[in-house]
């Protein structure tokens, strides 16, 4: 994996850049859709990469590794194999979603101990098996197994926390450089910074996984239960150690104006499941603000669901339409939102990137906060 920076904002850190992957270049800032099963919900690999115009999705080590398997995997050849998505995927460790989904997961020395939350059987997710895993799904990122601690956990919970996570990823490391993609295409690996709300470890931990020397970087921890404006101050903090010449990548972020507030402070990538399980519920996100389909006043409005959108479904399908759809629960509502929504993100950050090289990226961002977080 190559990172090209390609420009710095005058005025804030924003920097557009090129990753250049065995599946083909990602231009950054971008946003990453989430396909934690191998699949964005709803939505075909073709909207994905002709209407959306994703340039790289997630998927989960957790969900795949418990279903459908490492072995079924192996054999189609890899996730790319199996679902057919040719440009480049990232894997999420499993730390996370252990936290989230499994049940009676308990963390030891030597990884995480977890029950499936689909049939209960045991399992152990250790630094080491997670790069074998991500090896298995073929990610052309793979991501450090991590813990995730709250936004609000107490200083000596944070440390003792950063402590393993440090250790973990010394593991891992170790893992990753004596072992190969095995699939013919080579695979980066990401550490993540962790330290939630305290600077001196965020900095202590920053160190760390700059002295690495990775293809790429990730900030952890963040988005999980702190006020945004501690989030947007770690990831100032943060951004001052990670080298400036690898890609840095803000792990489960966020709002339209999270993201921005991200960019602006150095971040080059990020993902979450908002605009996709968001949009299920029927919220749409555009440039002019936040809409609830399921609010009656859409009732009787013919208009486009957004005349000036990035995508077909923008000006194919009326918002009274969409607004139907949802009350009448059908699942085209669905499709239609989360196609809508992902465009929008994707749509978002190729502004941004734009706006950067232009050299009027602070501006320009100072007006889109202030619509995208508008509620219509
Ligand atoms: N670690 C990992 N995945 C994540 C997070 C993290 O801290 C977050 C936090 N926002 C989302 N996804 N491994």
């Amino acid at each position: 994996m190559k990172f090209e920076l390609q420009a710095t904002d005058k005025f804030s850190n924003a920097r557009a850049g090129l990753i250049t992957t065995d599946h083909g270049p990602i231009e950054t800032p971008i946003f990453m859709p989430v396909g934690t099963v191998g699949s964005v919900k709803a939505v075909h690999q073709r909207e994905l990469d002709e209407d959306i115009r994703a340039q790289i999705i997630l998927g989960n080590t957790y969900h795949l590794y418990l279903r459908p398997g490492i072995d079924i995997l192996e054999r189609a050849g890899g996730l790319h194999r199996f679902n057919g998505w040719k440009k480049p995927i990232l894997t999420d460790s499993g730390g996370f979603q252990v936290f989230s989904l499994s049940a009676n997961r308990k963390l030891k020395e030597e990884g995480a101990y977890f029950r499936s939350h689909i049939d209960g059987s045991k399992h152990l997710f250790t630094p080491e098996g997670v790069v074998d895993i991500q090896r298995s799904i073929g990610a052309d990122i793979m991501m450090a197994l991590d813990e995730c601690p709250s936004g609000t956990a107490d200083y000596d919970y944070a440390k003792k926390s950063l402590g393993l996570t440090t250790r973990w990823l010394q593991r891992g490391w170790k893992r990753y450089k004596e072992t190969e993609g095995r699939y013919g295409y080579s695979q980066a690996y990401f550490p993540i910074v962790q330290g939630c709300t305290y600077a001196d470890l965020r900095r202590e931990s920053a160190k760390t996984v700059a002295d690495l020397g990775a293809d790429g970087n990730a900030i952890g921890g963040l988005a999980v239960g702190e006020p945004a404006e501690v989030m947007y101050d770690m990831i100032e903090v943060v951004n001052e150690i990670l080298p400036a010449d690898k890609p840095r990548y803000l792990m489960g972020v966020g709002t339209p104006a999270n993201i921005l507030e991200a960019i602006e402070r150095g971040v080059d990538m990020m993902d979450c499941v908002m605009p996709t399980r968001n949009g299920r519920n029927g919220m749409l996100f555009t440039a002019h603000g936040i809409m609830n389909m399921r609010n009656k006043k859409w009732a009787d409005d013919f208009s486009p669901l957004q005349e000036d959108g990035p995508s077909y479904v923008d000006r194919f399908y009326t918002k009274a339409y969409v607004r139907h759809l949802f009350a009448a629960q059908e699942i085209l509502g669905m499709q239609i939102a989360s196609i809508h929504n992902l465009a929008f993100y994707l749509w978002l950050v190729g502004e941004a990137r734009k706006h950067i090289l232009a050299g009027d990226f602070k501006a320009w961002k100072d007006v889109m906060v202030e619509r995208v977080t508008r509620r219509l």
